[in-house]
């Protein structure tokens, strides 16, 4: 349970914690709304939602009480004065500013504490999947991987980077994803070169490399995987940068494990594009968490402080960049064990020419 599991942990230096984003109240309530509010003390927590959630909220929510808000100052001001709570900790990382002064003045004499804290509990948790939490990105990741099969059936030359891309959300909502992780990434010839370009009417042309970059949501939970395919046919340069971020890709994967820093996790991946000389067009970082949102904790990048731990999900997506030319890039996703990893996503990697 993870309210309780939280309530064990929380900072000594507050009496009860106030989750008010949607991402953090979806973690710890498993129920998806756009209004409410957790406050979660060391021995109960109540969840406030407003009238057009608090029918689904009382069937779905276990482990806490479910209370309708009506006037919420009011509400609030009894509650916190009922349990004898002086000093609430906050998510400083996604409170707006405005709201947080206005807490402060409207529930005075309480105290509202923005020390960080609380982010960095919740962030930890959240970076450890459970075996639920886990099944949902899997059923993500097929749902993802579903399209890539169909995609490449669907390519062809004269079909614009928008078509490929519209055609990978449409087929990933119809097979039962909630959602698309973010805006699909489509981009073909000198437009691959740039890492996060936006998919444009330019038609496919044989001789293009093109690279997706995608993903679904299931039950909240995200997926992200990227491909490059050849359009036609390859020449020896790009296929020669298509084997280095290969063989990066691999010796990540194959290097991972519980207790590894995530600044030597994406080493495994940064010197092998270092050494094959293309170190200056590798600008981003090696991988990042994915879960209730697509970029979480850890991060496998260079300033990284994380190391990995049993139970992270992180994508593993070298790449590298020629501005004018093409760019590939591969991404899988990984669980961290604690000997290795187990590779999420079984969509083949070796370069397709459509
Ligand atoms: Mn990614």
């Amino acid at each position: 349970m993870k309210i309780t599991e939280f309530a064990k942990n929380m900072p000594e230096s507050v009496d009860a914690v106030m989750i008010l984003s949607e991402e953090n109240r979806l973690y710890f309530t498993g129920f998806p709304s756009s209004d409410g509010c957790l406050l979660i003390a060391r021995d109960r927590a109540v969840f406030f939602t407003d009238s057009r959630y608090i029918e689904a909220a009382a069937k779905s929510i276990a482990g806490c009480e479910i209370r309708e808000s009506g006037d919420f100052t009011m509400q609030f001001t009894q509650l916190l004065a009922e349990w004898g709570v002086s000093r609430v900790g906050i998510e400083a990382e996604r409170l707006t500013v405005s709201r947080f002064v206005q807490y402060q003045s409207r529930f005075s004499p309480v105290d509202f504490v923005a020390d960080g804290e609380v982010d960095r509990l919740i962030s930890a948790m959240r970076s450890v999947k459970s075996e639920e939490e886990l099944a949902c990105i899997e059923t993500a990741q097929k749902i993802a991987e579903d399209a890539f099969a169909h995609i490449l059936g669907f390519i062809a030359v004269g079909k614009t980077e928008r078509e490929i891309a519209l055609e990978l959300d449409f087929y990933m909502l119809r097979r039962g994803a909630e959602a698309v992780s973010f805006e699909t990434i489509a981009v073909s010839g000198a437009n691959s070169s740039m890492p996060h370009g936006v998919p444009s009417q330019k038609k496919l042309a044989k001789g293009d490399l093109l690279t997706m970059d995608f993903g679904a949501v299931y039950k909240g939970y995200h997926s992200d995987m990227t491909r490059t395919v050849a359009i036609g046919c390859v020449d020896g340069g790009q296929r020669e940068v298509y084997d280095i971020v290969l063989a990066a890709q691999k010796a990540c994967l194959a290097g991972l494990r519980e207790g590894l820093s995530c600044v030597d996790a994406d080493a495994l991946a940064r010197e092998q594009i270092q050494n094959s000389g293309y170190g200056d067009n590798f600008s981003h970082g090696t991988g990042h968490g994915v879960g209730i949102e697509i970029h979480e904790s850890p991060n496998l990048s260079p300033r990284s402080v994380a190391t990995l731990a049993r139970g992270n999900v992180v994508t593993v997506e070298p790449g590298i960049y020629l501005p004018g030319r093409f760019g590939v890039r591969i991404e899988d996703m990984a669980f961290i064990t604690e000997g290795g990893c187990r590779n999420l996503t079984a969509a083949p990697k070796e370069l397709l020419v459509l």
